[in-house]
Formats: structure tokens, sequence, C-alpha cells
């Protein structure tokens, strides 16, 4: 029985009949699929696929998901006159754009010039939406916290301004974000243009400092306990009370190296709190952009966050 594993030496566990998971609590609907083992899977994962889940929130997700691609896909398909190798090809560029300015925020303008794309919006919103519900109910459903959920519905949230809250504070679709690999792209390109250089919005600053922070948790945890895995490490909730095991190495490795460790509840709770602050920040500042503040860069002068020579320090008042 060898005592230590990785990656390359991992004995994969399998039961003779697959494992079904705890009774549901309360369901009209029921768990679906046949199990089947992958041992490539199993290489970075569980090797069990399925049963899978599928309730009404899963099914009509997907459903409405599939509606908003299939109709993102006929716009494209038709602005390459449904040539499929050019469909390939040109697929980063093409573009499907809300509606221009002079519509406003007009409900239903022609299909040609944005009203696919505000139908696409509403599908694709329900489809999130409904997949956040999914998300909860499921969580409720195995005992579990909620943690997950409020982490997608900060994404959910910077999605929203983006596409649908601030276009209705400014009055009009033409502010949101095509869909569209390379345009969704251009318009962020765009937007920190118009609005005086987004790099000047100290809510992006912030975004920016949870987004690299988060990376930065990732690492040093994952590393951690992939060091500490040859001691039991990778069963780290396991070993929260006990001495001399992979948690106490990992921790002292941490408070010896920097004087101050995270424990191992803790660790998760600072990667919670910096992955949620990244959209959450990022949705205000977006928010706060041509409806309180047209140009950061001014905004910043005038609030001494930069010197109005760009190669100097602001002046210290
Ligand atoms: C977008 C949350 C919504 C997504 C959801 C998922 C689907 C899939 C598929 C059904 C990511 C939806 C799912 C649609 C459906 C199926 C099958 C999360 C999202 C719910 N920036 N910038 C950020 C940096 C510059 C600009 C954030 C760095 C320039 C704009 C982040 C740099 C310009 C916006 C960040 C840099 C500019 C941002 C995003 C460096 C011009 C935003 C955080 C080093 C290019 C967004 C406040 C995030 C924001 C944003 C990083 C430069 C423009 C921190 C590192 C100066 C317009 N930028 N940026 O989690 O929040 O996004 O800004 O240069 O809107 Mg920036």
């Amino acid at each position: 029985m060898p005592r230590y594993q990785n990656i390359f030496t991992q004995i994969q566990v399998r039961s003779a009949e697959p494992e079904e998971g705890p009774p549901l609590l309360s369901s009209t609907f029921g768990r679906s699929g046949t199990p089947l083992i992958s041992y490539w899977l199993g290489k970075i994962g569980c090797a069990q696929i399925g049963p899978i889940y599928l309730g009404f929130l899963g099914i009509a997700s997907l459903f409405t998901g599939f509606i908003a691609i299939l109709i993102i896909g006929m716009n494209m398909g038709a602005q390459v006159n449904w040539d499929p190798l050019k469909f390939i090809f040109h697929l980063p560029w093409l573009s499907l754009n809300p509606p221009p300015p002079q519509y406003g925020l007009q409900v239903m303008p022609p299909l040609n010039e944005g009203g696919w794309w505000l139908i696409t919006g509403f599908f694709l919103t329900t489809s999130m939406l409904l997949w956040w519900a999914r998300t909860y109910r499921r969580a409720q459903q195995l005992g579990l916290g909620t943690h997950v959920s409020w982490a997608f519905a900060s994404a959910i949230w910077l999605y929203l301004v983006l596409g649908f809250i601030r276009p209705v504070m400014i009055g009009r679709w033409s502010e949101a974000v095509p869909f569209g690999i390379f345009p969704h792209l251009d318009w962020t390109n765009n937007f920190s243009l118009m609005h005086g250089n987004l790099f000047y919005n100290p809510f992006h600053c912030l975004s920016i400092a949870f987004l690299y922070g988060s990376a930065l948790l990732f690492a040093m945890h994952g590393a951690t306990i992939l060091a500490v895995s040859r001691y039991g490490g990778d069963r780290e909730l396991d070993q929260i009370t006990d001495r001399g095991t992979a948690s106490e190495r990992a921790a002292l490795f941490w408070r010896w190296t920097m004087g101050f460790n995270a424990t191992t509840e803790s660790i998760h709770r600072w990667a919670w709190w910096f992955a949620i602050l990244t959209p959450l920040t990022g949705g205000i500042g977006i928010l706060l952009t041509g409806t309180v503040v047209d140009q950061w860069r001014d905004w910043a002068v005038i609030h001494s966050f930069a010197s109005p020579d760009l190669y100097l320090a602001p002046p210290i008042r």
C-alpha cells in the first residue's frame, strides 16, 4: 500500500456499486444518469461521472442558456453568409451588438438593430439567475451553507451592472457590452478611453487588487497543501485539531516564513472574500462611470490621486 500518493501514483477508489450520495431531503425530481467510471478523469478529479441532479431549475437554465447561445450563433452565422469555414475562422471577430443610441431603452427595436441582442440578454440573464437558484437549492438540500451561491451572485452582479443596470441608469442599451470575443474586449478598451482611463477609477484598482490577491492566495494555499500532501495534508479539514500533522507543519511554514499564518478554516474565508470582492468592487466602479464620474483621470487629478503632470507624483496637500 503506497503511503505517499501524487497525481502519478494515486490510487483511484472504485467501489463495486457507484456512489449515489446521501438521500435527498425532499424533492420531486431525482438524480439521473447511470454513473460511469473514467480512468483519465480520475487522474484530475473524481473518477465517477454522474449521476447528475437535473430538476426544473437546471433544465430551465440549460434550455434558456441554449436559446441565448443559439441566437448568438445564428446572428453570427448570418454575418458570414452561413459559411461554416468562415464562421470558424472569423468567430473571434463576429459580434451581436446592442441597439444603437437612437433607440434609447426601447423594449423592441428592430431585430437586426439590437432586437436580437435584447432577446439574447433576456434569455442569458434568465439562464444565469435560474442556475444561481439551482446552486442555492442544491446546497440547501445537501445541508450545506450557501457560500457558493453568494460568490456566484457577486459575478452576476458585475454582469448585470455591465449589461443592464448601468445602461438603464444612463438611458441607452447602446451602453451595454456586445456578445462576441474580440468585440467585448474592444468594448472594454473603448469604455476605458471614453471615460478618461479606467486605471484612475479607484474601484478598478480595488478590483485588480482583489483579482491579483485571489491568484496569490490560491497559489499560496494550493502550494501549501500540495507541499504537505505527503503527510496527508490534502485531508486538510480532518487535521484542524490534530497536532504534529501536515496542517501544523503547513501553518508553521507560514508562521516561520512571514510571522503570521491563516488557519485551515480561515484561509478559505480569505480566498472566498477576495474572490467575491473582485466583481463586487468592480461593479461599483462600473456603476459610477458615466453616472457619477465621467472622466476618471480628471477625477484623480482633482482628488490628488494623480498629478496633472503625467510623470510627477500628485502634490501633497
Ligand atoms: C465579467 C463577471 C460577470 C460574468 C459572469 C459569467 C457567461 C457564460 C455561457 C451559458 C470577470 C457570465 C457567464 C456569459 C455564458 C454559457 C455556456 C467577471 C465578470 C456572471 N484591467 N476593465 C476589470 C485589469 C484595463 C475594463 C476587472 C487588469 C484597461 C472594464 C478586473 C488590467 C482597460 C472593466 C480588471 C486592466 C480596462 C474592467 C474584472 C491591466 C481597457 C470592467 C474583474 C493589468 C482594456 C471590469 C471595474 C472580474 C470591472 C474590469 C483587471 C486594464 C477596462 C479586476 C489586471 C485600462 C471596462 N479589469 N481594464 O472578475 O469590474 O471580471 O471594472 O492592464 O467592467 Mg480592467
